[in-house]
C-alpha cells in the first residue's frame, strides 16, 4: 500500500514536469565552488594504442574541455585527454575518457579511453591529432550522441559518434559527409551544441519542426538539422554560403570567436546557447580582458525558429579568475564551457581551464520565480 502511494506519487510528479517544462537558468548566479578544479593530469592511466600498437601514457600531459550527461542519477563527464607533455602543441594524440560522480564535483576516472584514433575508414580524419573537445545528448530513444572534433593535425572535422551505455562508441564520420555533396566535409568544423529539451526531468535532443537542429561552429554560429542526429546539413545564405547566425561583436567579450558551448536547451524564456567567446588579439577587443581570454556568455533564441535571436548577454557571466585557469598550457586565460547538467536541483556547468583541468561552476534553482 505505501509502495503504490509513492508510486503514484512519483507519478503525478514526473507528469507534471513534462508537460511543464518550466525550466529556466539563471547565468548571474553561477559560482565556482572550492573543489576546483576537479580533474587533473595522471600520468599512472596506460592504455595500448591500436594504432602504435604500444603502451601511451593517455592522460598525461593535460584533461579538459568535458561533455557532460546525467544518467541513472550519476554525472558522466567524458573529457579530452592529451598524452604526451613533452610534444609541443600539434605533437600530442587527444583522447576521451569517462568520469563518474554521485554528487556533481568528485569523480571517479575509468581506466581507458572511450573513443580514440583507431585504424580503419576515420583515421584520416582523426589522426595523429585525435578526438577533441565532446558534446554529449541523448536521444528520446536511449541512444547516446557524442558530437566532437576528429583532428588531423591539418583540419577540423565535426564528427559523431553513438553509443548505448557511454562506454562503447560507434564512430559515424564526419557530421557534414552528405551535405552538399561532399562541399563542408574540407572545411574546417567544429563545436556542436545540439538543441535539447527537459522531458520526463531528463535532458533529451529535440525536435522542432519536424526536425533535430544543432548550432556550431568557431568563427561564427551557424544552425545545421538532421533526422537522424548524424547526418548534418548545415544552413545556407542566398549565395550559397554558410549562413551567419550569430557573429563576434567589436569591443566585446566574444570579439575574436563566437564558439559553441553545451548542448542548447529549450527554457521559458527560449532556446538558451551558451557560448565560448574569445576576446580578441587586436584593438578590437574588450579592454576589461586580456588578450585571447575564452569567458562565456549566452544567446536566447525563439524555441519555434532557433535563427532567431531574442537576447544575447552584453558581456561574459563566467571568466578565467583561477590561479589554473589563467596559466597552462592555453596561458591567455580560458574557462571554455561544454557541459551543463541539471543535477539535484541545481544546473552544472562543466568548463575546460587553460587546455589544462577540468573547472565547474554551479547555479541553484530558484523554486519561487
Ligand atoms: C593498425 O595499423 C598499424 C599500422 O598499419 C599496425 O601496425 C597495427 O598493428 C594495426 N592495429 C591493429 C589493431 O590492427
Ligand atoms: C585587461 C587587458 O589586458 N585587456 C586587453 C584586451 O585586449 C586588448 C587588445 O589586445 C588590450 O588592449 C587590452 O589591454
Amino acid at each position: 500500500m505505501r509502495y503504490f502511494f509513492i508510486s503514484v506519487l512519483l507519478f503525478f510528479a514526473a507528469s507534471a514536469y513534462s508537460q511543464q517544462q518550466k525550466i529556466n537558468i539563471d547565468i548571474n548566479s553561477f559560482y565556482k565552488p572550492a573543489e576546483n578544479p576537479i580533474l587533473k593530469a595522471d600520468s599512472s592511466f596506460t592504455f595500448k594504442d591500436p594504432i602504435k600498437n604500444s603502451l601511451v601514457r593517455w592522460q598525461k600531459a593535460d584533461v579538459f574541455n568535458p561533455a557532460a550527461i546525467v544518467k541513472n542519477n550519476k554525472v558522466y563527464l567524458l573529457y579530452r585527454c592529451e598524452d604526451n607533455p613533452a610534444a609541443a602543441l600539434g605533437g600530442r594524440t587527444s583522447r576521451i575518457g569517462v568520469a563518474e560522480s554521485e554528487d556533481g564535483l568528485h569523480f571517479k576516472k575509468f581506466p581507458s579511453p572511450v573513443l580514440y584514433p583507431d585504424n580503419g575508414s576515420f583515421k584520416k580524419y582523426d589522426y595523429p591529432g585525435g578526438c577533441e573537445d565532446p558534446r554529449i545528448v541523448e536521444s528520446e530513444d536511449g541512444t547516446y550522441v557524442i558530437v566532437y572534433t576528429s583532428w588531423n593535425n591539418k583540419i577540423a572535422t565535426l564528427s559523431i559518434a553513438f553509443s548505448k551505455d557511454l562506454f562503447h562508441w560507434q564512430k559515424k564520420g564526419p557530421a557534414f559527409a552528405k551535405a552538399n555533396n561532399g562541399k563542408f566535409l574540407e572545411i574546417w568544423s567544429k563545436s556542436g551544441s545540439v538543441i535539447t529539451k527537459m522531458k520526463n526531468n531528463k535532458v533529451v535532443a529535440a525536435k522542432i519542426n519536424g526536425k533535430y537542429w544543432m548550432y556550431w561552429g568557431e568563427r561564427f554560429i551557424n544552425l545545421a538539422w538532421s533526422n537522424n542526429l548524424y547526418d548534418w546539413y548545415p544552413l545556407l545564405d542566398k549565395k550559397g554560403e554558410l549562413k551567419k547566425i550569430v557573429e563576434t561583436r567589436s569591443k566585446k567579450f566574444d570579439s575574436d570567436l563566437t564558439e559553441c558551448g553545451p548542448p542548447a536547451i529549450i527554457t521559458e524564456k527560449g532556446i538558451v546557447l551558451l557560448y565560448n567567446g574569445k576576446n580578441s588579439t587586436n584593438e578590437n577587443a574588450d579592454t576589461t580582458l586580456p588578450k585571447g581570454t575564452y569567458s562565456v556568455g549566452e544567446i536566447i533564441f525563439d524555441a519555434s525558429n532557433p535563427q532567431k535571436v531574442i537576447e544575447r548577454s552584453e558581456t561574459y557571466f563566467l571568466k578565467p579568475s583561477l590561479q589554473h585557469e589563467i596559466s597552462g598550457q592555453y596561458a591567455a586565460g580560458t574557462t571554455f564551457a561544454e557541459g551543463l547538467v541539471f543535477f539535484k536541483n541545481k544546473w552544472i556547468l562543466y568548463y575546460g581551464t587553460a587546455d589544462s583541468f577540468v573547472g565547474v561552476a554551479i547555479a541553484s534553482v530558484n523554486e519561487n520565480k
